[in-house]
């Protein structure tokens, strides 16, 4: 592997969150935008794909929804189409992502959140993101093994992570 990956000499260990773009926001053509805002926010993409999930892995994905009256809702939602996967990477990532996603039903999340820029209804809300660290590891490896994920070291890393931001 290329030095520059710096995956020998400088292990990084920052925190890793799975964010899906859904079906609408594929189909709106609002993949670039959305990963843009990701990326001017300092995160980086540690892992990336396109895909149909199969119903079992939404099954999966979302079991702690099951039995809720949007459950079947769900998950036709999120099989209805191409989605991207990714990783996201760096300090704080989970909470910095699920801020910038917005509150869950569109017309309730906040101007400048994804959700309240692109979103008006409760259950087509373009983005799902890790709510914890332990969801995002669970989830994450629901999607991606982990020689798919790339863990590097942006050159701007330390201007926008600084080392002792107490
Ligand atoms: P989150 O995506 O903001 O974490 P959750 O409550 O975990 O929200 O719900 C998972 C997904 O299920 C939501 O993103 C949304 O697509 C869908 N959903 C949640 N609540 C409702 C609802 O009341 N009606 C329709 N869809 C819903
Ligand atoms: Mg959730």
């Amino acid at each position: 592997m290329n030095t520059r990956m710096n995956t020998q000499t400088e292990p990084i260990s920052m925190e890793r969150t799975l964010i899906i773009l859904k079906p609408d926001a594929i189909q709106r053509r609002l993949i670039g935008r959305l990963i843009q805002r990701f990326e001017d926010k300092g995160l980086a993409v540690g892992g990336i794909k396109l895909m149909c999930i199969p119903r079992e892995l939404a099954e999966r994905h979302y079991a702690p929804h099951k039995g809720k009256p949007f459950y079947p809702g769900l998950i036709n939602y999120i099989t209805s189409g191409p989605v991207v996967v990714m990783v996201l990477q760096g300090e704080r990532c989970i909470e910095i992502a699920r801020t910038m996603m917005g509150k869950t039903f569109g017309y309730e999340a906040a101007p400048g959140t994804i959700r309240g820029d692109f979103g008006a209804s409760r259950s087509f809300n373009l983005i799902h993101g890790s709510d914890a660290p332990e969801s995002a590891k669970t989830e994450i490896a629901l999607y991606f093994q982990e020689k798919e994920l790339l863990d590097y070291a942006p050159p701007d890393r330390s201007w926008v992570f600084p080392a002792n931001d107490v």
